[in-house]
């Protein structure tokens, strides 16, 4: 099954009154998210791999020990990091479900703490990579993530994830990767969507 670029569930513009412009989503969905899907495909075309789901692939190229990563992998693991991080936000300034609301004040004391350790995760993560919020053996955890690895490889679901590569937020925010961050967890995120995920979770 070849990978495919999914159509952003909102206009390019959408977030822009949120912190995230158009000229971001027009580079980070157009061509950066763009280039994963071919690149992947490139790689999956004479690969074993071909006939499994994108999270089969993912989770059966993730290598333990790898560093680097194999080029399917890293390309297979962005293009499901992305297509989850376009959900993850939306244009509605939407607030948080209150069962969401209750397990995360259980696990991390307050909203305000959840961000606080979400921020400073994804501000120390260091180069390229991804935080999340997880839950991992029904326990909720922040965690963050190098490069294209993700929650996927280590069985834990995904809540919430935010890009901390710069091509996420260079074009907004320069090289103000904690303000990034706050905007994105105070406008963009889609909090529904992180409640819909721990409800299947
Ligand atoms: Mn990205």
């Amino acid at each position: 099954m070849a990978f495919e670029l999914p159509d952003l569930p909102y206009s390019h513009d959408a977030l822009a009154g949120n912190g995230m412009s158009k000229e971001t989503m027009e580079y980070h969905h157009d061509i950066h998210h763009k280039a994963y899907v071919d690149n992947g495909n490139k790689l999956l075309a004479d690969s074993p791999h071909k006939g499994k789901s994108l999270e089969e692939i993912v989770k059966a190229t993730y290598d333990p020990s790898g560093v680097p990563q194999s080029g399917l992998f890293n390309n297979a693991s962005q293009h499901w990091n992305h297509c989850q991080f376009w959900e993850m936000m939306g244009p509605g300034n939407s607030s948080m479900p209150s069962e969401l609301e209750s397990r995360i004040k259980d696990a991390f004391g307050s909203v305000d703490k959840f961000k606080e350790e979400f921020g400073a995760k994804g501000a120390g993560q260091f180069g390229s990579g991804w935080v999340w919020l997880v839950v991992d053996g029904g326990e909720l955890k922040i965690t963050n993530t190098a490069n294209g690895i993700n929650p996927l490889c280590f069985g834990q679901t995904a809540l919430l994830g935010c890009d901390v590569w710069e091509h996420s937020y260079y074009i907004d925010f320069r090289n103000k990767r904690p303000a990034y961050l706050s905007n994105f967890l105070d406008k963009l995120v889609n909090w529904e969507n992180v409640a819909e995920r721990l409800s299947n979770a």
